[in-house]
């Protein structure tokens, strides 16, 4: 299982924010469907620390766009919705998974297939950045 903290570990001296203030688990992705030309990633991401942390931004190396997006039910049909900011609440976490929130991975540059890996890297209003890598399932 992936267990990923803040990179600051080398930024010791400015001991700004605590290594594991964020968690990330259970990061993959799915193979593209053939033809296509998104893919979808998930992930939990937990806050650990005492004050909310909000995802402003992410982004991929296989994709020229990268969104979050959830999914809501429209005139009785479901539809997937941008999500531009996500609030991660002190000690909440935010499980992103088939049928809610998902990394949109939009413009593949290349098909995403199973047993590859690719990174993810999710920016925080902090100023922090994260990358993590993700490997890809089978569908
Ligand atoms: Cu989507």
């Amino acid at each position: 299982m992936l267990k990923l903290f803040f990179g600051l570990a080398l930024m010791v001296s400015s001991g700004a924010i605590a290594q594991d203030a964020l968690t990330i688990t259970d990061a993959r992705a799915k193979e593209s469907i053939p033809g296509s030309n998104n893919g979808v990633a998930f992930a939990t991401i937990k806050n650990n620390s005492a004050a909310t942390i909000v995802i402003k931004s992410v982004s991929s190396n296989v994709s020229k766009m990268t969104q979050i997006h959830t999914h809501k039910m429209k005139d009785g049909m479901m539809s997937m919705m941008h999500v531009p900011e996500l609030a991660i609440a002190p000690n909440e976490q935010v499980v992103f998974q088939s049928g809610g929130y998902h990394f949109m991975l939009m413009g593949l540059k290349q098909p995403l297939s199973q047993g590859e890996t690719f990174n993810l890297t999710i920016s925080y209003d902090n100023n922090q950045t994260q990358t993590i890598l993700i490997p890809i399932e089978g569908r």
